[in-house]
């Protein structure tokens, strides 16, 4: 029988939507049967399985499934034996100490001897330790915002995005513990013919990756302003210029940066730059 990969993602949360996307971006394809919540790709030989993202490290540890798409949070919390193969770039988030805003933060030392409410254990206490500091953790499993409110702790340890959360419970933040993404894992004793697999789909990935806020830029331009238009056209290696039926006139196509095409638009007008198209790339491959 040939070989197979299976891999898992979140079923339903933060992280579903985007890993989702990023397998279809690379062309696998599936119909998930929502008894089994397993699903047999096309496009490549994968399957999939959906899982709660807290159960995804010990399956890729356990070789049910052979690779993940988990926070790297979670993988840093659960502390399983997985490779981390690649940062994906999206569900970014930090997990940080964060206290009632009236209290004055005098450094790490404030919760020496205090009380922190946290999901999240294994990573806050390996960071307490390593800062020298004695600190009581109390392990809750959700809404760990309002611990502080309730007189169950004294500062909290969680994931922050926004920090709209923080503020709206009268928290401050005060220390960044860790900055965390999506990131793909992987078991550590793969076949070679797994390994192909998934170098495959890695490949999959970065040009999917490389392709991120790059835009396909054509215009057309006064041959004469040639020189002057290509010193303007930042990091793109060389643009192709093809010549137009309208005499001395020439059309340019580069890849570049959408933040930098914003800010050579006005330039590339003064110089006699026409028609100008912005269109989309999916994928780059080196
Ligand atoms: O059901 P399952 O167990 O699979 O999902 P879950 O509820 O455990 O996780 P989910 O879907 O909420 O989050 C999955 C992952 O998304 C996390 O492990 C992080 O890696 C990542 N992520 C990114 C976030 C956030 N941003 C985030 N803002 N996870 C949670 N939050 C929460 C946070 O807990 C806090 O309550 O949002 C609030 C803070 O947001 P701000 O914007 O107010 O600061
Ligand atoms: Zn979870």
């Amino acid at each position: 029988m040939s070989t197979r990969l299976r891999i898992a993602i979140q079923k339903s949360g933060r992280l579903s939507e985007k890993s989702t996307q990023l397998l279809a971006d690379c062309g696998i394809r599936y119909d998930i049967n929502q008894r089994t919540l397993l699903a047999s790709a096309e496009g490549l030989p994968i399957d999939i399985l959906l899982l709660r993202d807290d159960d995804i490290p010990q399956y890729v540890e356990d070789q049910v499934a052979h690779l993940g798409v988990v926070g790297e949070n979670v993988a840093a919390e659960m502390n399983k034996k997985v490779n981390l193969v690649k940062r994906l770039g999206f569900s970014k988030c930090r997990m940080s100490l964060a206290i009632p805003k009236e209290k004055e933060y005098t450094g790490t030392s404030f919760f020496e001897g205090k009380s922190i409410a946290t999901s999240y254990p294994n990573i806050l206490s390996q960071y307490l330790q390593q800062k020298g500091v004695n600190s009581d953790i109390h392990q809750i499993s959700g809404s760990v915002e309002i611990a502080p409110n309730i007189g169950l702790a004294e500062g909290i340890f969680d994931i922050v995005s926004t920090g709209g959360t923080l503020i709206s419970n009268g928290l401050k933040e005060v220390e960044i513990v860790l900055r965390s993404e999506a990131v793909l894992i992987a078991n550590q004793n793969l076949t070679a013919s797994q390994q192909a697999i998934v170098d495959e789909l890695l490949f999959r990935i970065e040009a999917v990756m490389g392709s991120k806020g790059k835009k396909y830029v054509l215009l057309n331009a006064p041959a004469h302003q040639l020189e002057a238009i290509k010193d303007l056209l930042p990091g793109v290696k060389s643009p192709t210029v093809m010549p137009l039926a309208q005499e001395n006139w020439v059309a340019i196509h580069a890849v570049m940066n959408e933040t930098e095409f914003w800010e050579i638009i006005q330039p590339l007008k003064l110089l006699g730059a026409e028609d100008i198209l912005v269109m989309p790339i999916e994928k780059i491959i080196p």
